[in-house]
């Protein structure tokens, strides 16, 4: 499966020494495409979504969050939604996935997969997803994990608000583990994991070229570049942040709310957002699982071995070559 340049991206089927592997990775994707320059990890459906993704229309009141998997993505979701919605009204409490869609979801799961499993209005649930961003009234919030190249071309004409979120590619990889074993059936090894993750065949990879393409954008106007640790550290600085750049004034009183709101043991307790309403694999070890896992800095150090965070080292060093990106090269 190819697709020429002047078709808009070059798409190739993955047949790496990995890929025999990879088919059991997830149980909603066997195959995976190599998608643009950056060779982005997609499952192989993708491709019927492409045209579609590239050409939506985006709207000026907008606000996209776009992260990496597992950045905190679903943590700056909520913040932002209080921060344009009322948080005390009755739509706060719809599942995230209805109020701030999550743009792409539709490719991620194959048409094959037996969806009886699903319940009917899961976003999951062929159609939903696309239906329920149709008819988002405005102003949109949508969540996105596609790196720059494969959003919608009209983010780069009309500039809409953009928060991008990036975190410690090794805590991402210690939370992409326990997430493909709780809501991809993921049944390898985490020492396995880590070899597909450094090799950028996990899904939405290469991290790196992901979160430097935004690094690189972060003083333009529509563009608001956050990390995970600074949220961790300050989530009330970061409050006041993400509303200056929405354009919301806040009292004190409101930032105290938001920053309980979003504690993390709030947010596992609250159903609209702890995603527990998600499918889980049936699997012993998922079931045990919570989407809302731990919420730290530094988990990587209780999962990595020595030769393991050698091996992280080295791949940062070579994909920040060049680069100006300060962060997450503390390997002492
Ligand atoms: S996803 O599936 O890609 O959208 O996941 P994402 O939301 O990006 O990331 C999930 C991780 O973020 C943690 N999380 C939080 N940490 C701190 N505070 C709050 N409020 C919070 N909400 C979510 C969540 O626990 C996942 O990280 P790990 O390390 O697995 O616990």
């Amino acid at each position: 499966m190819e697709k020429s340049p002047g078709d808009g991206v070059i798409m190739e089927l993955y047949k790496g020494p990995l890929a025999d592997s990879l088919s059991h990775v997830s149980m909603f994707i066997k195959e995976y495409l190599e998608v643009g320059h950056e060779r982005t990890f997609l499952p192989s459906f993708y491709a019927d979504w492409y045209s579609k993704y590239a050409s939506f229309p985006v709207q000026k009141d907008d606000t996209w969050v776009v992260t990496y998997p597992k950045s905190g993505t679903t943590w700056v979701q909520e913040l932002v939604w209080c921060l344009i919605n009322d948080p005390k009204s009755p739509e706060a409490e719809l599942e995230l996935m209805k109020r701030f869609p999550f743009f792409e979801i539709e490719s991620l799961i194959s048409p094959d997969f037996d969806k009886s499993l699903l319940r009917e209005d899961d976003p999951m649930n062929s159609g939903n997803s696309w239906r329920i961003l149709q008819e988002l009234p405005a102003p949109r919030s949508i969540k996105s994990h596609l790196p720059k190249a494969l959003l919608p071309e009209q983010i780069w004409q009309v500039k809409p608000k953009v928060v991008y979120v990036c975190r410690d590619p090794r805590d991402v990889c210690v939370s992409y583990y326990y997430h493909h074993v709780k809501l991809e059936g993921y049944a390898g090894t985490f020492n396995q994991f880590v070899d597909f993750f450094l090799a950028d065949k996990v899904t939405y990879s290469p991290i790196w070229s992901h979160i430097l393409t935004f690094w690189k954008m972060r003083h333009e106007e529509h563009i608001l570049f956050l990390r995970y640790e600074d949220m961790k550290k300050d989530l009330a600085a970061i409050v006041r942040q993400v509303a200056g750049f929405l354009g919301k004034e806040v009292d004190e009183e409101q930032v105290a709310w938001l920053v309980h709101h979003c504690s993390f043991g709030e947010m596992s307790k609250n159903l609209a957002v702890n995603n527990e309403t998600f499918m889980s694999a049936s699997s012993e070890a998922a079931q045990k699982l919570k989407f809302m896992r731990k919420g730290t800095v530094g988990d990587w150090k209780n999962h990595l071995t020595e030769e393991q965070q050698k091996a992280f080292q080295a791949w940062t060093l070579k994909c920040l070559e060049g680069s100006d990106f300060p962060y997450y090269q503390d390997y002492d």
